[in-house]
């Protein structure tokens, strides 16, 4: 075939590429290991020298003349896509706004905040520290045997080189004790966690711990507090009761149940919603705190589970789902 036909079929059909890809499939045509140019090149082997000669220039001027059309068409090309992609991605600033949507406190931090809010009136400041802890601020200075079931692998996050995430806030309080002397009221609010999740846990939570020592303080005071907190919480004169129960860190120690009317027609009965109990004499020890010369009493409660008595939420796990439709009830 003439080698000046390919040339001008080729650089037509360039010119006339509508895409990137059309373009390459044309290079591939004409210039690739079979390609049509390079087809014609084959045959400079089987000619006589002067013909080589002659036709071998012909040749490679008609592959760089289709070379230099791709090229050409490819910048164009590529320009073009480019100016289509600037035109798609526009941004019209000249439309009006979408107007404002009122934001919210989460539930949570609503009623960590509520909480927060009654105990600073009962005279308790607030601590923090931090999440990632250890095993003598954890477990060790609160009394709990070594192989106690909390610190095993599956209640407890491990990163597996003595650090920890707290199970729970007291390590703030352990802290507290261990810098300073008493009297101390505080409360711990913050996040904790544990290896468990279902229906009724998910691995990180809101928790509350109170601490309260002093000369002479007794379970007494500890009740008062507590009937205070929770009728201030609720906003009604609630029943309260303690039931004996057992901590590592507290001696006694009980669970506190406030008389809870579901208000669906069923018969109120009983409600968990906390834990206390008198500050154990080996934690003040350990804490460097003079057990004859103080007492102190301490409680704990989560937080998410006030607020799903509080807004009547059934699902734990739709506290952590941010969804908006959810989160819009509590503005
Ligand atoms: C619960 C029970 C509780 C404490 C937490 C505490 C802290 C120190 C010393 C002694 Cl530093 N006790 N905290 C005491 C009793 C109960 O929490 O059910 N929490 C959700």
């Amino acid at each position: 075939m003439e080698v000046n036909e390919i040339q001008q079929r080729a650089l037509a059909e360039i010119e006339a590429s509508k895409n990137l890809q059309q373009l390459d499939d044309l290079r591939v045509q004409y210039l690739g290991k079979k390609g049509e140019i390079t087809a014609q090149l084959k045959t400079l082997g089987s000619m006589e020298p002067e013909q080589r000669k002659s036709f071998g220039q012909a040749v490679n001027a008609t592959r760089d003349r289709i070379n230099r059309a791709i090229t050409a068409r490819r910048e164009t090309l590529e320009a073009a896509a480019l100016e289509e992609k600037l035109l798609s991605e526009r941004v019209d600033i000249t439309l009006p706004g979408r107007g404002e949507q009122r934001g919210g406190l989460h539930p949570v931090t609503r009623v960590m905040e509520r909480a927060i809010g009654i105990f600073n009136k009962l005279g308790f400041e607030v601590a923090t520290g931090p999440e990632v802890e250890d095993d003598h601020y954890n477990f060790e200075a609160l009394n709990f045997p070594p192989h106690h079931p909390a610190r095993a692998m599956h209640d407890t996050f491990y990163f597996g080189d003595g650090r920890l995430l707290r199970t729970h806030t007291s390590p703030v309080q352990v802290r507290v004790m261990e810098r300073s002397d008493p009297p101390y009221r505080i409360i711990a609010p913050g996040k904790v966690y544990r290896s468990d999740s279902d229906q009724t846990h998910t691995p990180m939570f809101h928790q509350i711990e109170g601490l309260l020592v002093g000369e002479g303080v007794s379970m007494a005071d500890l009740k008062g507090v507590l009937h205070t907190f929770v009728n201030a919480f609720f906003e009604r004169s609630l029943a309260m009761r303690f039931r004996p129960s057992y901590f590592p860190f507290t001696e006694p120690s009980a669970e506190v149940d406030i008389g809870w009317d579901k208000g669906d027609g069923s018969e109120p009965g009983w409600l968990e919603i906390l834990g206390c109990g008198m500050v154990h004499p080996n934690v003040l020890r350990a804490c460097d705190v003079d057990p004859e010369k103080y007492t102190g009493y301490a409680f704990g409660m989560g937080i998410e589970r006030l607020a799903m008595l509080r807004y009547g939420v059934t699902d734990l796990r739709q506290f952590f789902e941010n969804d908006l439709e959810f989160l819009r009830q509590f503005h």
